[in-house]
């Protein structure tokens, strides 16, 4: 049997968007609605079946050190994926995504991202397309969540867990010879065929 790839994803975003609290409602299955800030690295892990695999997600939360940009370098490294995570409720947590990603690709230029809408259950402000927009511009997708009712919630997990593991190639039970065949008689863009 293979071993199942652990992959470090990266929930970033402004503080108070429900970042910690995605994380908790994917890994936990609960809400709490008001909870204290985390000091430190928040970090949980979950395995995520997808069509191609199994990959255990290692999932880094910025806990209270959004405004610490020190702290932050390392925290980024070795991350393949990062979730981008605003409030619909709040369009400066929407601006300021711009900011974290400029942050995120100036110290690792190979990341891929998400971009999500978080707190679907409150009334939001307008501002889908904007999002929509920016996402676009940094070849994202953009999902649109609840951690309160768990909406959406999922998905977004999955949605990181696929851009993640985009440059592993399954299954990781065969051989390197099988793994190649199937190269071959599967990927019409693969160099091999
Ligand atoms: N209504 C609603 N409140 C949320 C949602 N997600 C988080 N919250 C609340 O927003 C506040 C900040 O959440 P938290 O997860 O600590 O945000 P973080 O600072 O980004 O980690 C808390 O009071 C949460 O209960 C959501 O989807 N809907
Ligand atoms: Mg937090």
């Amino acid at each position: 049997m293979g071993k199942i790839p652990v992959l470090k994803v990266v929930i970033a975003g402004d503080g108070n968007v429900g970042k910690t609290s995605l994380v908790r409602r994917y890994c936990e299955g609960k809400f709490e609605a008001s909870r204290v800030a985390t000091i430190g690295v928040d970090f949980q892990t979950k395995v995520v079946e997808l069509p191609a695999g199994s990959v255990k997600l290692s999932i880094w939360d910025m806990a209270g050190q959004d405004r610490f940009r020190v702290v932050r370098s390392g925290f980024y490294r070795g991350s393949l994926a990062t979730a981008l995570v605003y409030d619909v409720t709040d369009l400066i947590s929407l601006a300021n995504l711009k900011k974290w990603h400029q942050e995120i690709s100036g110290i690792t230029p190979d990341q891929k991202f998400i971009v999500v809408g978080n707190k679907i259950d409150l009334e939001r402000v307008e501002q889908v397309e904007a999002a929509q927009t920016f996402a676009e511009r940094i070849t994202a997708s953009y999902l649109e969540t609840s951690a309160l009712t768990g909406e959406g919630v999922t998905d977004m997990f999955r949605a990181l867990a696929s851009i993640a593991s985009s440059h592993l190639s399954f299954p990781q039970d065969e051989s390197v010879d099988q793994q190649n065949k199937s190269l071959r008689d599967e990927d019409p863009q693969s160099p091999l065929g």
